[in-house]
């Protein structure tokens, strides 16, 4: 790109980079907001400090809303991922305040809905066992010759799960075109990193796989964004599945109800001049990309879409009671594109796709 300021980049891209980052962060304050509120049903989890490395990641990916673009499998704090794959704003804050009109029905208060057109998947709740599916959906998009790649992310902790090793070799061995990211935060839970594993870098576990691997410091917008594209294009080029270590920090607890008292207070304020919004707003100034009214305005913009969108949320009805007997079990099966062979039952005529 002959226009390009940064990392392949024009001026215009490199300052949305920086309204998808506010994105991100503005939304997650405003859940703070409508918790104190009373309206959230479950807890928050906070991606404070690492938002760069969702929001770089899911910018390198192609997305689509047709149904042939890359493939998302994004965690509780990787919502700057789903907001780019076109997860939006009202649905976010539909799941969090459980209302009846949310892509769940209420029947589950985060970031655990999917869209296959637009080309995400929310994660099941046992750690890395998306893995095991993301590995499954790649393979597909290999078989078919499908130019797209997927991308799943998962925490430190679920590296220490069954599943996370089986589907990282499952697809190693295949080949998948899927990127692993991990989002290496120094903590699960009240569990430090190291009691997780014996490695400092989990880029030291790709050779037992055959993958390849870098580490980024997920804290740096631009780098993760290059990272990730070097990654994509060595998954689509046949190179099979590639993992990209995010390093930062979990600057809140696990969630909001837990105090993070085990933490020592001094790490916190070091990781907090690291901040990924300050950096590179910094960033953007210093190098004559963004004037600052420019970047204020971004993220006044941002602010305003998520008490928009909050409201909308907040006004719309709970669940209807009778209405969780429904979508629950079904005798139709609908063929998605990832189904290999499927043959159809003449007593059970298919509905068309929608
Ligand atoms: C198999 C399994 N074990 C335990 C849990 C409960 N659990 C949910 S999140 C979490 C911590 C995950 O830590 P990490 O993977 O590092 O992600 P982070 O919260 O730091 O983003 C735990 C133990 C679970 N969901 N699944
Ligand atoms: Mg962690």
């Amino acid at each position: 790109m002959s226009d390009a300021v940064a990392s392949g980049l024009d001026r215009a891209q490199v300052v949305d980079l920086y309204g998808w980052l506010c994105l991100a962060r503005a939304a997650e304050e405003r859940l703070e907001l409508l918790q104190k509120q009373g309206h959230v049903s479950g807890s928050i989890y906070r991606s404070l400090g690492q938002e760069a490395g969702a929001v770089g990641a899911a910018y390198a990916l192609r997305r689509r809303a047709d149904g042939t673009g890359d493939f998302l499998a994004q965690t509780v704090r990787a919502c700057g991922a789903l907001f780019l794959f076109g997860g939006s704003l009202e649905d976010f804050f539909r799941q969090y305040t459980a209302r009846g009109t949310s892509p769940t029905k209420g029947r589950e208060a985060n970031v655990h809905w999917e869209d296959y057109e637009k080309g995400f998947v929310g994660p099941v709740s046992p750690l890395g066992t998306m893995l095991e599916v993301m590995a499954g959906i790649t393979l597909s998009f290999r078989l078919r010759g499908e130019d797209r790649v997927g991308m799943v992310f998962y925490g430190d902790g679920a590296s220490s799960t069954g599943a996370w090793h089986e589907g990282l070799n499952f697809a190693a061995v295949q080949r998948c075109p899927l990127i692993l990211m991990v989002e290496h935060n120094q903590w699960a839970f009240s569990t430090p990193t190291h009691k997780n594993t014996r490695v400092s870098s989990f880029t030291e576990k790709a050779p037992g796989y055959g993958i390849g691997a870098e580490s980024v410091d997920g804290t740096d917008v631009l780098a993760v964004y290059e990272a990730v594209s070097r990654a994509a294009e060595r998954a689509r080029a046949g190179g099979g599945a590639q993992m990209v270590e995010l390093r930062y920090f979990r600057r809140r607890g696990h969630a909001q109800h837990d105090p993070q008292d085990y933490v020592d207070p001094a790490v916190i304020a070091e990781w907090e001049k690291k901040d990924p919004l300050d950096q590179y707003r910094a960033r953007l100034i210093r190098e004559g990309w963004a004037a600052p009214g420019e970047l204020d305005r971004s993220w006044d913009e941002a602010v305003e879409a998520c008490r928009r969108a909050a409201e909308v949320a907040v006004s719309e009805p709970a669940p209807h009671g009778p209405d969780a007997v429904h979508d629950v079990y079904t005798d139709v099966i609908l063929p998605r594109p990832w189904t290999r062979a499927f043959t159809p039952d003449p007593r059970n005529p298919l509905p068309d796709l929608p």
